[in-house]
């Protein structure tokens, strides 16, 4: 009932506003470009989130999984763009044959300029950073580990298609990624992660392609999170920390952009970097307390973890940076 209002409220602030986006209006006398950055829809994004986790765990060859990967292709295709499905038979670390499907939706697929923006939409088939043990093999629902940034791309592209950036973007959903080694497994392969991004990185969806730069979205969602500069970032991408952390600034979410250096995460970015060697960030909360999150690989990582201010503020410094590239 509560999520049927806050739909009802969503699809009322439209009329309200007539879907117009609001903010810096072209006031300014002297010759330096305005830009009028449209605004994160922070319903939107949540119901995006949503709609992904009722599905279920999205774990590899399953049912809700594919279920997913039908819906988020089809939002890509109504927001207008060309979509392309990249499937591929990828071994687990444990010898399972994983039928992986990387989703990209190409924005101004013919600008030369380009901006990728990656987010992983799989989510882990066992719970095993449980404080429970029973649960260390129960699917997670990965509401902030994996929807999180993929909802917020969602709404990324429901805004480009009102209003069309200058750069072409691409919006890769990344499969795959939360199969790495178990805590019992008595392993600690970091190529066991980030399967799809390591099979998109040797073989991108277009032959040749190149973007500008990347940024990685993961477990944008969560309560108190705090991003500083993740330490792949800082090695292979500086200057695109640099440039979203000061966009954040501009905008006034320096209390969630923190600038200053933080731990390493083996995410998809690492081998983005690696392997295609276009500079990718990752955005990812970094925190003293916990492995990323509270409910880091729980059964509890579900639409509870999920706080709209946060989705809030990683959307809309996100628009700021790509509404301002030329
Ligand atoms: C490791 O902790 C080794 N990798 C984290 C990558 C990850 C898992 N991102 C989301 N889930
Ligand atoms: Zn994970």
């Amino acid at each position: 009932m509560k999520y049927l209002l806050m739909t009802i409220f969503w699809l009322m602030s439209f009329v309200a506003c007539g879907g117009q986006s609001q903010g810096t209006e072209g006031t300014d006398t002297t010759d330096k470009h305005v830009v009028n950055v449209p605004q994160f829809n922070t319903d939107s994004a949540f119901y995006f989130v949503k709609a992904q986790v009722d599905f279920g765990p999205r774990i590899m060859n399953s049912t809700a999984h594919d279920d997913c990967g039908d819906y988020l292709a089809a939002k890509l295709e109504q927001y207008g763009a060309k979509v392309y499905n990249q499937r591929a038979d990828l071994p687990s670390y444990e010898g399972k044959m994983l039928k992986a499907r990387n989703i990209i939706g190409a924005f101004n697929p013919e600008a030369k300029r380009r901006i990728a923006l990656f987010a992983h939409w799989d989510s882990r088939p066992w719970a095993d950073n449980d404080p429970d043990p029973s649960k260390h093999y129960t699917p997670i629902l990965g509401a902030n580990d994996g929807a999180s940034g993929v909802g917020v791309l969602l709404e990324v592209a429901r805004i480009l298609q009102q209003q069309p950036t200058t750069v072409g973007i691409d919006i890769i959903l990344l499969d795959a990624e939360d199969m790495g080694n178990h805590r019992d497994s008595g392993l600690s392969d970091e190529k066991s992660w980030c399967l799809g991004s390591q099979y998109w990185a040797r073989t991108p969806h277009v032959e040749g392609y190149n973007a500008r730069f990347g940024i990685l979205l993961d477990m944008v969602g969560g309560a108190n999170a705090r991003f500083q500069y993740e330490y792949y970032s800082e090695q292979y991408a500086r200057d695109i920390n640099r440039k979203v952390w000061k966009a954040a600034k501009t905008i006034g979410y320096d209390n969630y952009f923190v600038a200053e250096g933080g731990g390493g995460a083996t995410d998809d970015h690492l081998f983005i970097n690696q392997i295609a060697h276009i500079p990718t960030i990752d955005i990812i909360p970094t925190s003293q307390q916990y492995t990323f999150f509270e409910h880091w690989h729980t059964v509890k990582d579900d639409m509870d973890a999920i706080t709209v201010p946060t989705l809030k503020a990683v959307g809309q410094t996100l628009l700021q940076v790509i509404y301002n590239e030329r």
